[in-house]
């Protein structure tokens, strides 16, 4: 992880992503509390340095100097800037920033740096709730299917034929250090690629996105961590004499969880949701098994999403899968498609120790810790065998490892 971390922000992995990720950060602070407090909170600064002026905490922060070695280029979204001048997405991310920076100030209490951090953090939210939230029913619209953080989840297949590929000739950098076949394929690239030419072409006006995209879907998984990013704020602000944002951000965790609790399906469990064919996705992905997090999900819905993480289709002997292993589009060593993340298994751990099943938490722990030692430090890894797939070094999966073993 000291290899990826500079001063001020660390990268998921040097070859392959050379910039500032959004939930990357937000999750290598916890590593980075372990080592070094100061450190960790610059971590976050560095990130709400990006902030756009609506409130939008972008995915991407680009180096200053981004060479050329990642695509797409500032320029595909612009280029456009952060508060900070950083060049950045047009887009934003999975929102564990709230949840994060709670943990941070368990761990590394420092009062006049979460007094300043956490009004961004909350403005971010906000951003998420009004902009991105046209119809005000409290589950953020996404527009792209990086925002989820899970690339080329299953769910976002019949979405993503929607986006018309505006360029057929780019490079990419990311299959020269890593094998193609665990990343996404070109066709989703094409995609992913048109959809920012796409908001470019609006101006990235996010309210105008949200209600015009060609990709438009609600994840179950981004709107818990959304909905537990705004009570941990709450929590976090009450403790720090931030009395109105505590208040508010308690309004912002209510209106979500009540949001997922409507979308719990007949089977108990939250599935995606496609706005533009105003169907439900029907994939099982973490993305379900994420919805734990959320504080008020009814008790029968968390019974069963507990029990698909640790011994249902989504359990591996790994962690939690990102997708079951008898969905048509499952694939074992494919990205976001099969394999086991350190990332969700952590999110879904805590998700269910905070329900008050530590036996079920140190489950997922003791998972993701066998396999972290077996593997190394790798971006993710196959659900059966739990071969390192990926990035090497990957700063998230190292994060995690410090930060549970230093409890
Ligand atoms: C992956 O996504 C980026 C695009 O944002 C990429 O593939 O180039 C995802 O795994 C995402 O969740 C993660 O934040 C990022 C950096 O680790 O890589």
């Amino acid at each position: 992880m000291r290899h990826n971390a500079g001063s001020t922000y660390t990268r998921p992995a040097r070859a392959i992503y050379p910039h500032q990720w959004n939930w990357d950060s937000a999750i290598c602070s916890l590593g980075l509390a372990t080592l070094d407090a100061g450190r960790a909170w610059a971590e976050l600064e560095t990130l709400v340095a990006s902030r756009h002026e609506n409130g939008m905490i972008p995915h991407l922060i680009y180096h200053p100097k981004p060479g050329r070695s990642y695509l797409p280029r500032p320029e595909w979204w612009g280029p456009i800037h952060g508060f900070d001048r950083r060049c950045t997405s047009g887009i934003t991310g999975p929102p564990v920033l709230g949840m994060c920076t709670k943990l941070l100030y368990e761990r590394a209490p420092d009062r006049e740096r979460a007094r300043e951090l956490l009004p961004h953090v909350v403005a971010w939210h906000r951003f998420l709730l009004t902009d991105r939230d046209p119809k005000g029913g409290g589950e953020p619209v996404l527009i792209h299917p990086w925002e989820s953080g899970r690339d080329n989840a299953a769910e976002w297949d019949k979405p993503l034929e929607r986006v018309r590929p505006t360029r057929t000739r780019f490079s990419r950098r990311d299959i020269r250090t890593v094998e193609g076949a665990e990343r996404p394929t070109n066709y989703q690239y094409r995609r992913y690629l048109g959809l920012a030419d796409e908001g470019r072409a609006l101006g990235y006006d996010q309210a105008v996105l949200a209600r015009h995209s060609t990709f438009r879907v609600h994840d179950p998984g981004f709107t818990a961590m959304l909905a537990r990013s705004c009570a941990d704020a709450a929590a976090l602000a009450g403790e720090i004499g931030l009395n109105e944002l505590a208040s508010e951000s308690a309004e912002h965790a209510e209106l979500t969880g009540a949001a997922l609790q409507r979308r719990v399906g007949e089977d108990g469990l939250c599935r995606a949701y496609d706005c533009l064919g105003e169907t439900e996705l029907d994939v099982l992905s973490c993305g379900s098994a994420l919805a734990l997090l959320s504080p008020s999900l009814p008790s029968e819905a968390r019974k069963v999403a507990t029990h698909v993480a640790l011994e249902g289709a989504l359990t591996s002997y790994c962690g939690v899968r990102s997708l079951a292993h008898d969905e048509p589009g499952f694939h074992p060593r494919r990205y976001w498609r099969g394999p086991v993340w350190a990332n969700i298994t952590f999110l879904v751990a805590r998700a269910i120790g905070l329900a008050g099943d530590a036996k079920g938490e140190t489950t997922l722990i003791d998972r993701l810790l066998a396999t972290a030692k077996t593997a190394g430090m790798r971006e993710y890894v196959e659900p059966d065998s739990g071969a390192g797939l990926g990035a090497h070094d990957f700063s998230w999966t190292a994060a995690i490892v410090l930060y549970v073993t230093s409890r």
